[in-house]
């Protein structure tokens, strides 16, 4: 580390031949990252993160879980479809950007595409001049809501679907998809390729031809991702790509809304890994992994992905809602929730009220830090310098953080609240841009004249939530960092008061 002294340089003023004070400031320079780093557009993820997912296509008209690709565009045709319904319902939700199934695994494009018949424009809806994808993309706009697409690699529709010509397909599709929107924060490539599919080829005589088909393909050399994953970052290079393997955002193995207590941002995947493989340690990462591919946990507010009128009674509370935002953003993940609208094109009155639910008590919740005007007192400030002063925790901007000497590994920091403050939630974050850096932290209040330990972590990341089993009033707390091979850097430390949930009572039952 270099620190280098301007103090009372002195400068001769011409006019005065005196000497004069002019700087007492100290540059101290920023500590080396640690291991792997976030891009740019990573790092914007983890700012966003809590956004949604719209599963619509056909399966909405024929209450499947997933099409056989053999259906009517016929079938397609909500009676009272409005976007900016469905965005309002997800933004009120503290949904960030909304993802779209503009293809799922039937193969139907929600757009009109040049690259097949089996999309809206042979559809009744909008008659054959709809395109909800336009219709979303525009929605989001207006609402302020990022806006981003799901295109499913397989694709039960398309007659060349595995043939090499196919890729070419689904690359023109891409191109249409990112060109023709505007700005895309998302792509997500699902892994999954079922051969004969979630039915398991349980379907009735007239779909047994598909599902006798079966077209598979070998994950490993059919897609070639690399070529697709650039074409992608070509046309809109701010766009992270989610897939099992990311490259920006990984599955986190599961679709439950769960993610192990630690989770470290980065993995090491093995040459050859693609979408759909069995891959290892998906949801807590590796430490020390050689690529940055933070952990996206995609959760359905129903049973299923799409909507199905026997699902109406069983959407998940807000209360329900929450446990997933702490075990998913709280545990450093990206939440990805998905709400699907029914036959008229709308969210269902159940789900925009469980959101909405949801929404106010994430608001209310993070409202207001009660930490914000604490006296804190650091057992070490990297070179002195106020740049990385303790109080970084505490203040409005994300990322500038608390950083130490490259040598005092462990610090703690002492917050003397104004008074006795209750609360029930801490929140601390790493600056990710320095990489993740800690092996553990600590959180204690101090209680009956001794520190207690309040809540405790081994990964931190981009935020760590921790929601304690009671309420507790303190006049005093301490954050220490337990383990670390390097210096920390953290940017931020909260202390909320969750409100309790009032009763959930869906309005259609
Ligand atoms: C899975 C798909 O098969 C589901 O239908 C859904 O789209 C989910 C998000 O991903 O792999």
């Amino acid at each position: 580390m270099k620190t280098v002294n301007f103090t009372c340089l002195g400068a001769l003023l011409v006019a005065g031949l005196s000497w004069s004070c002019v700087s007492l400031a100290t540059a101290t320079e920023p500590p080396t990252p640690y291991g792997v780093t976030p891009t740019p557009a990573q790092v914007k993820q983890a700012e966003r993160a809590f956004y949604a997912f719209c599963h619509f296509t056909v399966d909405t008209f024929t209450d499947r879980e997933w099409g056989l690709g053999t259906e009517s565009e016929t079938l397609f045709n909500p009676s009272a479809f409005d976007a900016s319904q469905i965005v309002g319902a997800l933004k009120a939700g503290g949904a960030k950007g909304v993802i779209l199934t503009c293809k799922h695994h039937d193969g139907f494009c929600l757009w009109p595409s040049a690259t097949t018949e089996h999309d809206i424009a042979n559809s009744p809806f909008r008659s054959g001049k709809g395109d909800v994808v336009k219709e979303f993309s525009e929605a989001c706009k207006a609402a302020g809501v990022e806006f981003g697409v799901y295109l499913s690699p397989w694709d039960r529709n398309h007659p060349t679907y595995g043939k090499p010509e196919y890729i070419e397909t689904y690359r023109a599709q891409l191109r249409e998809l990112l060109t023709n929107y505007g700005p895309v924060f998302e792509i997500w490539m699902d892994g999954a390729n079922g051969g004969t599919g979630y039915y398991r080829g349980k379907v009735g005589p007239v779909e047994a031809k598909v599902d006798l088909e079966n077209r598979r393909i070998d994950n490993k050399t059919y897609y070639d991702w690399p070529t697709t994953w650039a074409l992608m970052k070509q046309l809109q290079s701010q766009a992270v790509l989610f897939s099992d393997v990311g490259p920006d955002m990984r599955w986190c193995g599961n679709e439950g809304g769960h993610s192990p207590d630690t989770v470290w941002a980065t993995i090491t995947y093995q040459s050859g890994q693609n979408p759909g493989t069995n891959i290892p340690h998906l949801g807590s990462g590796t430490r020390n992994g050689k690529q940055w591919v933070m952990s996206e946990v995609d959760v359905s507010i129903r049973p299923g992905w799409f909507w199905h009128a026997s699902e109406n009674g069983k959407v998940r509370s807000p209360e329900n809602l929450m446990s997933i935002y702490l075990n998913s953003v709280g545990h450093g993940c990206t939440l990805l929730l998905n709400a699907p609208p029914d036959r008229r094109g709308l969210l269902h009155e159940n789900d925009v009220a469980s959101l909405k639910q949801f929404g106010e008590h994430l608001r209310q919740t993070f409202a207001t830090n009660l930490a914000e005007s604490a006296v804190l007192a650091a057992s070490n400030v990297r070179g002195n310098d106020s740049r990385y002063a303790a109080k970084k925790l505490l203040d409005s901007d994300l990322w500038s953080a608390w950083i130490t000497d490259d040598s005092v590994t462990t610090p703690e920091v002492v917050l003397e609240l104004q008074g006795p403050v209750d609360f029930n939630l801490i929140r601390l974050r790493e600056d990710i841009r320095l990489g993740q850096r800690l092996e553990g932290a600590a959180v204690d209040a101090w209680v009956d004249g001794e520190w207690k330990e309040l809540a405790k972590a081994e990964s931190i990341g981009a935020c760590r939530l921790w929601r304690l089993p009671k309420t507790i009033t303190a006049t005093k707390l301490r954050l220490r960092v337990t383990k670390s091979p390097v210096c920390p850097a953290l940017s931020d430390f909260g202390l909320y008061l969750e409100p309790e949930f009032a009763p959930w009572i869906p309005p259609i039952r």
